[in-house]
C-alpha cells in the first residue's frame, strides 16, 4: 500500500473535473444525479469530462446524452460498456432517449466506455480527475485492466494512478451488508472485487445507508415543464401529481464529489472486504456481502452527520437549479 495515493481529507478543486459512470437504467436517481452534476457545471463548479454508461441496455447513451444536451453539454463524450449487468428494464430510458437523445447513437453502435475513459484521462491534468461511479463497477474494472493504446502508452492502472485524484463509488452497505450484498456491488461482484484490490488511488465509498434516508425528486414540479429529469421521475414513480420522491444514493455522491464532506458527512478511513464466490469471508455470507474494516487504509467511507431532510432540501434545490440551455427541444 506504500505506493498507493491517498487523498483524505478530500479537498475538492475549485472546478472539479468529473467523469460520471452511471447505469442510467433501472433506478431513476441516476437522472437526478446527472441534473445535480449539470447544476454544478452550469455554475462553473464542475467540469463534466465524460459520462459513461455501465449497462448496455438499449438506449442508455441516448438517454444520458439527451439529458447532457438539454442542460447545455451536448459535446460531453458518452460511452457505454459492451455488457449489461442490470436487468435492462427501465421505466424511463427509452422515452427520454426518444424525446431528447435523437442525436446520439444507440448502445450497440456507441463508443465504448473504455475508449472514452482512456481518451479523456490521457488528456487530463495529472492527479486531477474525480471518477464518480453510480452504477456497476464493470467499466472501472475494464479501465484498470486495460493495456496501452493510441491514447496513452500507460496501462489502465498506471493511467488512473497518474491522472485520477479520487474514485468515488456509490456501492456497498456499511459497516456491513448482512447477509446479502448491495445492488451496485451485486451487479458485477467480480468487477467490484477487482477494483477494491487493484485501484491505485483512494476510493471514497458512499454506501447504501447514505442515500437511503434522503428522499428527493418530489419538488420537480418546480423544474421546467419540459425537463427530461422531471419526466424521468414522473415515469418512474407513475405519478401525475409530481410528489413522488425517490431515495438519493446517486445524488448524494455528486454532492460529495463537488463539495466534499463539508458539514454533510464525517469521513472514516479504512478498507472494504467483499465476498465473492471465490473469497468467502464467512460460511454464513452470501456472495457480494461486504464489510468495512476501519483503519489507516487509503480508502474511506461516508458516515451520516447532517439530518437527511436538510440534505434532501439541498439536492432538490440543485435539481431545480439545473436549467434548459438549448432550444433544440422546444
Ligand atoms: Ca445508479
Amino acid at each position: 500500500m506504500e505506493s498507493m495515493k491517498k487523498v483524505f481529507p478530500y479537498l475538492p478543486d475549485k472546478i472539479v473535473p468529473i467523469i460520471l459512470d452511471t447505469d442510467m437504467d433501472a433506478d431513476v436517481d441516476d437522472t437526478g444525479a446527472l441534473a445535480v452534476l449539470c447544476s454544478y457545471a452550469q455554475e462553473g463548479r464542475a467540469k463534466i469530462l465524460a459520462t459513461v454508461g455501465s449497462c448496455n441496455s438499449g438506449c442508455a447513451v441516448k438517454c444520458i446524452g439527451g439529458i447532457n444536451a438539454y442542460y447545455g453539454f451536448p459535446n460531453v463524450p458518452v460511452g457505454i460498456s459492451p455488457h449489461c449487468p442490470s436487468s435492462g428494464q427501465s421505466l424511463y430510458q427509452s422515452i427520454i432517449a426518444e424525446k431528447y437523445g435523437k442525436d446520439y447513437p444507440d448502445d450497440k453502435s456507441a463508443r465504448s466506455a473504455l475508449e472514452v475513459y482512456r481518451e479523456v484521462l490521457s488528456s487530463a491534468e495529472d492527479n486531477s480527475v474525480v471518477i464518480t461511479v453510480i452504477g456497476a463497477l464493470n467499466n472501472l474494472h475494464d479501465l484498470l485492466k486495460s493495456e496501452s493504446d493510441k491514447y496513452s502508452p500507460l496501462n489502465g492502472i498506471e493511467l488512473v494512478k497518474q491522472k485520477v485524484k479520487l474514485c468515488i463509488i456509490m456501492g456497498g452497505r456499511f459497516p456491513e451488508s448482512s447477509p446479502n450484498g448491495e445492488y451496485n456491488i451485486c451487479l458485477d461482484v467480480d468487477a467490484a472485487y477487482y477494483v477494491v484490490h487493484n485501484c491505485p488511488v483512494s476510493i471514497l465509498w458512499s454506501g447504501h445507508e447514505i442515500g437511503a434516508e434522503i428522499f428527493t425528486g418530489n419538488m420537480r414540479n418546480d423544474m421546467e415543464p419540459d425537463d427530461p429529469v422531471r419526466l424521468a421521475y414522473d415515469l418512474y414513480g407513475k405519478d401525475t401529481t409530481g410528489t413522488y420522491a425517490r431515495q438519493s444514493w446517486d445524488l448524494t455522491t455528486i454532492l460529495f464529489a463537488v463539495e466534499g464532506a463539508g458539514d454533510y458527512w464525517d469521513i472514516q478511513t479504512g478498507s472494504v472486504e467483499i465476498n465473492t464466490s471465490r473469497h468467502i469471508l464467512s460460511a454464513d455470507c452470501e456472495p457480494a456481502y461486504n464489510k468495512w474494516i476501519q483503519g489507516e487504509g487509503k480508502d474511506a467511507r461516508l458516515v451520516p452527520k447532517m439530518a437527511p431532510q436538510e440534505i434532501a432540501d439541498i439536492l432538490n434545490k440543485r435539481m431545480i437549479m439545473a436549467k434548459r440551455k438549448t432550444n433544440m427541444f422546444l
